[in-house]
């Protein structure tokens, strides 16, 4: 398998999940700016034009971050990185998916055009960048909530959502969101920043890309 990533992206995701799941894969870096990889036009890859994709064997590819992570970790049951199809559980795990890639992840992208086909990504303006703090602060702050008395979302073990979730606070960071008002959400994402997945893969990808114009 193949992940099609870009440093510090959404794709930082999966790009750890891959690792918790330890599964064998190689990474494949786009630039945003340009739409191209090593192996040509990124826009053949993916006409949507967007990181992260999932490409197998034969050449099928997967796109969206939350179905991705659900397919890894459907790879490697015995790992539990998702609760087996069926159980209540599962659900609540896809309403984290769900609610991380709809609620957070969207409310991160901004509308500016940074070039490419399809190009966004996090605001590099201070207005936009300030706009996205209005909007994603709530979220937080809920998630906060949410996560009290507990060490993952899902309760006592690392699951799916937790790197989808993960990915976004380093986003936060990069946007200067203050994460100090919420204990319990800085607290975890230490946590989180200690597994050894999520140290090797941001060390592998390297700094994203400037936020400035
Ligand atoms: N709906 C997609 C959105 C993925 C997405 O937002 N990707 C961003 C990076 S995090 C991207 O590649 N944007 C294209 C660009 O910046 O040109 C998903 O959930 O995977």
């Amino acid at each position: 398998m193949k992940l099609f990533y870009a440093a510090g992206a959404s794709s930082l995701a999966p790009h750890i999940l891959l690792r918790e799941a330890g599964l064998p894969f190689a990474l494949e870096k786009v630039d945003l700016m340009t739409k191209r990889w090593s192996g040509g036009d990124f826009n053949a890859t993916n006409p949507k034009s967007y990181v992260p994709v999932l490409q197998m064997e034969d050449g099928d590819t997967f796109t969206e971050c939350a179905v991705i992570l659900q397919f890894v970790a459907d790879l490697r049951p015995e790992r539990g990185l998702m609760p087996a199809p069926g159980l209540r559980s599962r659900y609540q795990a896809l309403e984290w998916l769900n609610f991380i890639g709809m609620e957070i992840h969207k409310n991160f992208i901004t509308p500016e055009r940074h070039g490419g086909v399809s190009a966004n990504f996090l605001s590099k303006t201070a207005e936009g960048q300030q706009a996205t703090r209005v909007r994603v602060a709530p979220r937080l702050a809920y998630v906060d909530e949410a996560l009290r008395g507990r060490d993952y979302l899902m309760g006592s073990s690392f699951t799916a959502p937790d790197a989808y979730l993960f990915t976004m606070l380093t986003w936060a960071r990069r946007l200067d969101l203050d994460l100090s008002p919420w204990r319990t959400l800085s607290d975890y994402s230490e946590r989180i920043a200690s597994r050894p997945s999520v140290r090797e893969a941001l060390a592998v990808e390297g700094p994203p890309h400037s936020l400035r114009p």
